[in-house]
């Protein structure tokens, strides 16, 4: 486990123990988990791609190191810290108790601090996710996460972070369309990928990340909270080692459960479009900090770079902006796109 001293910006923020809390931990402790959950190693590339492709995700282990687990310990400590500042009721803003790293940037990314940097340069997610696409010309779509405090005891509602096509005034991050009416998202191979890192030990208690094997192409309705089964609720992805990344099929319905441990537990990730695949992108690096990164993590971030004679304006907001320069957009205040189809 992780030094708790790093993430000490949960420590005043969560509720008294009481009886309930302490039967859901007992419960969860029994019972949380996807049973036989397979966690990888990096060699195995290859079966990461086929679990991917028949669940919907995949988890390998060892992919940080444990120097690359202290820096993204921190670097997630820090920015929870200036977000934490902004919300001292803890209203989060993925529900209570929740908050996304991209929804609380100005940039919406995290791109511009080096710990999101950094993961650019890890040659086993370059090669999983372009055999995941078949082609290593994907591109970068943002460098975000989330993170959830102790607290966050409700389950937030099952979702898909994509969806088909839809008008601006409803969200300015969609672009999928068949005027055919035949065709949705999930009928396509996958084209959107998150990658989430994992800085800390995910346990049954800290609040895994559930998510419903094999749903990345169901055209079923997701089930709310109240019309969700009990297995669903207890389908979550652990446990799973520090070091280790999560790599998920966006389409596949997941969402957030309760944290009932004493410390943060965040999951950092990049996200990446298939190279046959669009939604409007936001810039979340200067030029100045793309021309240090390598030949590759450049082609990657290729549609995040600012413009040479831009300036960033970096820093925590509760609310991240929606304005999507690149796409030379100015929207009305929407849901972002990680939560186009969520709760
Ligand atoms: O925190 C998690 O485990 C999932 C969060 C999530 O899916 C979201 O906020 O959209």
């Amino acid at each position: 486990m992780m030094d708790r001293a790093q993430n000490s910006p949960a420590s005043a923020t969560a509720p008294a123990d009481d009886s309930d809390i302490q039967a859901l931990r007992a419960y969860l402790e029994a019972n949380n988990g996807i049973r036989g959950l397979e966690v990888l190693k990096p060699g195995d590339a290859h079966h990461a791609v086929e679990l991917f492709r028949r669940d919907g995700f995949v988890v390998i282990a060892d992919v940080l190191d444990s120097s690359g687990v202290e820096i993204l310990a921190k670097g997630c400590a820090e920015v929870a810290g200036e977000i934490l500042e902004l919300d001292q009721g803890r209203r989060g803003n993925r529900g209570s108790h929740r908050y996304s790293f991209g929804g609380s940037s100005l940039t919406r990314s995290q791109l511009h601090r080096p710990e999101w940097q950094m993961l650019l340069e890890i040659p086993l997610v370059t090669e999983v996710v372009g055999a995941i696409f078949g082609s290593p010309d994907f591109v970068l779509r943002a460098a975000s996460g989330d993170f959830c405090l102790p607290g966050a005891v409700e389950y937030q509602p099952l979702h898909s972070d994509v969806r088909d096509w839809a008008d601006a005034p409803t969200t300015p991050f969609s672009s999928f369309h068949d005027p055919r009416g035949q065709l949705t998202i999930r009928d396509l191979p996958c084209p959107y990928v998150c990658v989430n890192f994992l800085p800390q030990d995910v346990t049954p208690l800290n609040g895994p990340t559930r998510q419903i094997p094999g749903t990345q192409h169901s055209r079923t309705r997701i089930p709310t909270l109240a019309e969700e089964p009990e297995w669903m609720r207890l389908s979550t992805v652990c446990p799973a080692p520090a070091g280790a990344i999560m790599v998920r099929d966006v389409r596949a319905w997941h969402g957030g459960t309760p944290n009932v441990s004493d410390a943060i537990r965040s999951i950092p990730n990049l996200e990446f479009y298939a190279p046959w695949f669009r939604e409007p992108i936001v810039p979340g690096i200067t030029y100045a900090d793309y021309q240090k990164l390598s030949e590759r993590a450049q082609r990657m971030v290729r549609d995040c770079v600012a413009d040479s004679s831009e300036t960033l304006a970096t820093g925590p907001t509760l609310r991240a902006p929606l304005t999507c320069a690149t796409a030379g957009l100015a929207v009305p205040p929407c849901r972002s796109a990680s939560s186009a189809s969520g709760p």
